[in-house]
């Protein structure tokens, strides 16, 4: 839908380019959607929760079972949260660094995992887990399936923020060939069904600086893990 059919003159607020919306939505398998800026509406409603949740959960960098510090810093929201250590991956109800729950998840960050799910034609997603991972320049993320949710049939809706990264978008085994898919601020990538168990990654990001987050970038991805 465009906004400007039949609506009053640009009064120069915005760009030509921010008028015409071509087909945001592009496929990277079956099963799998990039919504470019679906979140644009929702950023000055998103960003103080997910300080307040960072203000009770801070990023911190985890150790893998095979013993290496994770270059990005991780939290989590909602009822599970991701964590690993030397003894594996897994989600948890409680964060081993405050021995509390996680933060519970913000009702905005709910919605607008569930409409975005919608717009990629997965109806009545209900995540209850938001993992929120953070990438300073040179931070990465090798090449992995989302595995440790109980159950494969919802999708995994992850949200980016700040910094441009290139996100790498694989097959089904780990030696096949990745696409490079460049995700920007409030873009959001939805896949489930087919595509859920396809190898994915972030390339080291790139230094600059954003407007509103600075030298980082934020990626929220929420599922259903229990
Ligand atoms: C990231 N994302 O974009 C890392 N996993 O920073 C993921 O690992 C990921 O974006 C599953 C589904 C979507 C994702
Ligand atoms: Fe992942």
């Amino acid at each position: 839908m465009r906004c400007n059919d039949g609506g009053p003159a640009n009064l120069g607020l915005f760009s030509d380019s921010d008028l015409q919306q071509p087909a945001r939505i592009e496929a990277l398998g079956p099963q799998s959607r990039v919504l470019r800026g679906f979140a644009l509406p929702w950023i000055e409603a998103l960003l103080p929760q997910l300080d307040a949740v960072l203000a009770a959960a801070p990023f911190r960098h985890m150790i893998t079972p095979g013993g290496f510090t994770m270059s990005v810093g991780l939290s989590s929201c909602g009822q599970l949260g991701w964590t690993t250590d030397s003894n594996g991956y897994r989600y948890s109800p409680i964060d081993p660094q405050s021995q509390q729950p996680w933060p519970a998840m913000p009702e905005v960050f709910r919605q607008l995992a569930e409409m975005a799910a919608d717009a990629a034609d997965f109806k009545g997603f209900n995540p209850d887990s938001c993992l929120i991972n953070c990438y300073q320049p040179g931070a990465k993320m090798s090449l992995h399936q989302d595995k440790n949710e109980r159950d494969y049939s919802a999708p995994i809706v992850s949200l980016s923020l700040g910094l441009p990264a290139i996100f790498l978008f694989g097959g089904q085994q780990r030696g096949d060939k990745s696409q490079r898919v460049p995700l920007l601020h409030g873009d959001v990538v939805v896949w489930g069904g087919v595509d859920r168990l396809r190898y994915h990654g972030v390339l080291p990001l790139k230094d600059g600086s954003h407007s509103l987050l600075g030298r980082q970038r934020i990626n929220l991805t929420f599922r259903h893990a229990g």
